[in-house]
């Protein structure tokens, strides 16, 4: 899982400056994914008796320990090496690095990883990753890996392109952050979102203010999708407080910067939390209006917006 990997060609550079977003096909292995792939079965196999969520697991609505669904590993880095090794291979780090430089952190060291099952998953309302951890500046990306074959009907990721280079959008409702832009108030160009489809170890860069979202999955096959997010040494969050040891130990190529550099960008703090908060899932679930349609037996909280 360490072997050299490939750089991004000028090509390729470019288009992520343009649209805030770069896929490349085939940056991992068959037998990579399919290995990734095995010991998701196994740790989601493990959630067989849970009666509610916990540190590791994020469950559908509509878990129950007799029909058990998990839509979020929220620590895979942490459960299993081989997350871990990937997150600090060269195979991701030398494409990290041509992005945002050559010192890098887990802004997430955990990782995590968004189940949509086949015939429900979840969907995640459009949002920009910098709403909800605004930094000293913007040099942060997420890297994203289908374990699965995505096609439009399993739910791929959704990217507006150009939407970094815009403003950041409001991510409240009801009084408070609720990690989703509402489609009423701010009725974009959603239209316009091109789907990240492709084989399993297409890997896709996404700048943190990218405008994305998926939708539910209403395939007979599943969209597993592992998530690393990562940020320059010199940025610095602007919420949540770190000490400097814990930042340190998120370093995965180069050293600790005590020097923030200071961008001029547009701020909204993503506060007050929510009281429900336990992550995206939940939080989204406090948006006044959604954009995409929910599973059946999840629709009593979700209004939906009729924008599509
Ligand atoms: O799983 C997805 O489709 C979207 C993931 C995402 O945007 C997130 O977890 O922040």
């Amino acid at each position: 899982m360490n072997r050299p990997g490939r750089l991004l060609t000028d090509e390729e550079f470019e288009l992520y400056e343009e649209h805030g977003y770069v896929v490349i096909d085939d940056l991992l292995s068959k037998e990579e994914t399919n290995r990734l792939s095995e010991i998701v079965d196994e740790l989601v196999a493990k959630a067989a008796n849970l009666e509610r969520g916990d540190d590791y697991y994020d469950l559908e609505p509509s878990h129950s320990p007799g029909n058990p669904r998990v839509r979020r590993l929220k620590k895979p880095i942490f459960q299993h090496e081989a997350f871990d090794r990937l997150a600090r291979s060269s195979t991701i780090l030398d494409i990290v690095e041509q992005l945002i430089g050559n010192g890098i952190r887990l802004t997430h060291p955990n990782g995590k990883i968004n189940i949509k099952a086949a015939e429900y998953g979840s969907p995640v309302e459009w949002h920009q990753d910098w709403a909800g951890y605004p930094h000293t500046n913007d040099d942060l990306l997420s890297v994203s890996i289908p374990l699965d074959d995505v096609e439009l009907e399993n739910g791929p990721l959704l990217m507006i392109p150009g939407s970094h280079r815009g403003p950041v959008y409001s991510h409240h409702s009801n009084g408070v952050f609720c990690s989703a832009i509402d489609p009423v108030r701010d009725p974009l160009d959603y239209d316009k979102a091109v789907p990240l489809t492709g084989k399993a170890g297409t890997v896709s860069f996404h700048h943190v203010r990218t405008i994305h979202g998926s939708a539910l999955n209403t395939s007979a096959r599943s969209r597993r999708l592992l998530i690393y997010q990562y940020g320059a040494t010199d940025a610095w969050p602007l919420t949540g407080g770190i000490s400097i040891d814990s930042f340190r130990e998120t370093i995965v190529r180069g050293d600790l910067a005590v020097q923030p550099r200071l961008e001029a960008l547009p701020v909204r703090l993503p506060l007050p939390v929510a009281p429900n908060y336990d992550g995206l899932y939940t939080s989204q679930e406090n948006a006044s209006n959604r954009y995409f349609e929910v599973h059946g037996s999840d629709r009593n909280s979700a209004q939906n917006a009729d924008l599509r």
